[in-house]
């Protein structure tokens, strides 16, 4: 069946909230991706940092087919053997004594709201109803009715309030406005290390670590949403090791599924998650047998495989290859690791269809950022070929 038989189905029977590029994904393996017609691309977006190892490693795959052949789903009424390994490993691996596990990134947010407001109301002792949560301008955490309710973005909120209160907006990327805007109901900082839908902004050197600390001066939890930048994707494990910053609570998804399957989790200490009792909260799938086993594989894979480092070196390469480009179009290159951005002074949208066109998948993000962020699996080799259309198409604007 050719693309445009798949295309037009989905755009028959589905609902319109997204803009695709137009290639019909039919098979993947490693950094690559064969649409319907058996044409090959070099994947460029890794489901949005999901895929960090790679479209269907064969040794996670392996941990997902012996579960699934065992037991996939047992809710958290009944116990079973994969959980516990996976918070061990989650735990171990990032340094801290609890994980509450869930399904999607948004999920782990609200996860995170709940755990923070009852550490609120039961430690620090803000009076009921009254706590308040500082997140920035430009953030993105997910979907949901609340999360959508402290965006910036007006396509984001518009005519889906009304919001849940409780949330306070301050400039990303601005310690002093963070200082300001702390009253004594306030129970947590919100923040993601690098804005990545909100074009790849790194904020300014010395920020997460003075935020974190204004934090702990002030008694209010530092919250890291690493859903996209974790697990390895700027060249540390967390992109908040560039400043030594722990956070108090660490919010991951995406890659800790590798992406095979929804699994997200809350990580922290046990005075926070500590504080959860028999039935505060839950999911059908949260922690389900089958997400569990695929987790532990996911994360094993980043460390036996050195993925952060991996990480590190190829985007080292990756950007200066980006850096030495000498086009009119290119505004600014910035990124860590393998999560690049490239502002152009034009919307981004035809540069990514002309390297669709050429074989390589990148996605643009607010209007005029291309976003470059493969499997961190991807070799040089194969970096220098997509740097060889990368560099036509940027130079030559979209008509290449
Ligand atoms: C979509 C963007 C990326 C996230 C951070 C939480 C979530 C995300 C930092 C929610 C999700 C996704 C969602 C996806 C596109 C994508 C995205 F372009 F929208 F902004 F990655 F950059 N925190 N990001 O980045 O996780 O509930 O989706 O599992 O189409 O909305 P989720």
């Amino acid at each position: 069946m050719k693309s445009e038989y798949y295309i037009e189905l989905a755009q028959k029977y589905g609902a319109n909230n997204y803009h695709p590029l137009d290639v019909v994904v039919h098979k993947a393996d490693g950094v690559w991706i064969y649409d319907v017609e058996g044409k090959k691309y070099l994947d460029c977006l890794s489901a949005y940092s999901a895929l960090n190892q790679g479209h269907g490693h064969p040794a996670i795959r392996q941990a997902a087919i012996e579960q699934l052949e065992r037991v996939t789903l047992t809710s958290r009424a009944f116990r079973n053997d994969q959980l516990g390994p996976f918070l061990e490993a989650l735990c171990e691996l990032t340094g801290y004594e609890m994980a509450l596990p869930m399904n999607t990134g948004a999920e782990a947010v609200e996860t995170a709201i709940k755990a923070a407001r009852k550490w609120g109301y039961q430690i620090k002792r803000v009076p009921q109803d009254k706590a308040e949560i500082i997140v920035c301008e430009g953030n993105f955490h997910g979907r949901t009715t609340t999360i959508v309710g402290f965006s910036s973005e007006a396509q984001y909120r518009e005519d889906f309030g009304p919001f849940t209160p409780g949330f306070v907006m301050i400039p990303y990327g601005d310690s002093a406005a963070l200082e300001a805007a702390i009253t004594p109901n306030t129970i947590a900082f919100l923040v993601e290390p690098i804005q990545g839908e909100g074009g790849v902004v790194i904020p300014p050197q010395g920020y997460l670590r003075e935020a974190a600390e204004i934090c702990r001066r002030n008694d209010v939890l530092f919250m890291a949403d690493e859903i996209q930048t974790g697990l390895g994707r700027t060249g540390r494990l967390l992109a908040c090791d560039y400043e030594g910053v722990r956070p108090d609570v660490l919010i991951l998804g995406k890659a800790l599924s590798g992406g095979f399957y929804p699994v997200s989790a809350v990580v922290t200490d046990r005075e926070v998650l500590g504080l959860m009792r028999p039935g505060d909260h839950g999911s059908t799938f949260g922690g389900n047998p089958l997400g569990a086993a695929i987790g532990r594989s996911a994360l094993k894979v980043i460390v036996d495989e050195q993925l952060v480092e991996r990480s590190q070196e190829m985007g080292v390469y990756f950007k200066g290859r980006l850096d030495r480009i000498e086009s009119d179009h290119i505004v600014e290159v910035r990124g860590k690791g393998l999560l690049i951005g490239v502002e152009l002074d034009l919307p981004a949208r035809p540069f990514a269809e002309a390297l669709r066109e050429r074989g390589i998948l990148a996605k643009e993000t607010h209007e005029n950022v291309l976003r470059f962020a493969p499997p961190l699996i991807i070799k040089k080799d194969e970096i220098d070929w997509a740097m060889e259309h990368i560099e036509a198409v940027l130079m030559n604007g979209s008509h290449s």
